[in-house]
């Protein structure tokens, strides 16, 4: 059985949950991260010399690297999927998508989930969230312009593209008391998501 090192509550082991579920995979979760540890200890550091989650342990293969490990789930386990279909310019636009999000989307957002939701509400640089959240704003409104006349992000069908911004979606709309400038095509897309049974097990979760 795969086994996936990592905390239910990070957004990138989110995305490997929720794929497993689309290609009905069995695995093991082992909590990993933050206050569960682990991620330090030198057995750990043989798997993911990161020392950050998640891990994927197949058999005697290894792979970190979330949006790696999604593309290889469906490789794998799922090679005619829509979910990563074969051809080179649908498949390279997916990745542009899982690329963006860890080079564009989350360098901008993490510090406003950070402040919102680790930082006690009386040490948080209340300037510095303003700026921060408009900037996160405008990575959010491509992919609303993006998204108008679209079903999914990509050939409208749903694909690991979808799971991957879906993700770090949560993170935008679950905000509490945050003022989101009105963005329809995201939103009209988000709520497509929020319907499918892995987002609500996986996603749908309070953040922590
Ligand atoms: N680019 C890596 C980033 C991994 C990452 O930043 N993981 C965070 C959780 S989302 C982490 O391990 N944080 C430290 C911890 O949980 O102890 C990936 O996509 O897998």
């Amino acid at each position: 059985m795969l086994k996936i090192w990592g905390r239910a509550n990070s957004v990138n082991v989110q995305k490997v949950l929720w794929v497993c579920d689309e290609l009905s995979l069995p695995y093991e979760r082992i909590d990993a991260g933050l206050q569960f540890g682990r991620v330090r200890d030198p057995d750990y550091l043989d798997l993911n010399p990161n020392g950050q989650v998640p891990t994927l342990v197949d058999g005697t293969f290894v792979l970190w690297e979330s949006n790696s490990i999604l593309r290889y789930l469906v490789m794998q386990y799922g090679p005619t999927s829509q979910l990563y279909p074969n051809d080179p310019k649908l498949r390279a636009s997916i990745d542009r998508w899982l690329d963006w999000s860890l080079s564009t989307l989350q360098p901008a957002e993490r510090p406003v989930f950070l402040s919102a939701v680790r930082t006690p509400a009386a040490e948080r640089n209340l300037v510095q969230f303003e700026a921060d959240l408009m900037t996160v704003a405008t990575r959010w409104k491509l992919l609303d312009d993006h998204l108008s006349g679209r079903f999914f992000l990509e050939s409208d069908k749903f694909t690991i593209a979808d799971i991957v911004l879906g993700a770090f979606a949560k993170r935008w709309f679950g905000l509490a008391g945050v003022e989101r400038p009105s963005m329809p095509n995201l939103e009209r897309w988000y709520s497509r998501l929020e319907q499918r049974a892995p987002f609500k097990k996986h996603i749908d979760l309070p953040l922590t």
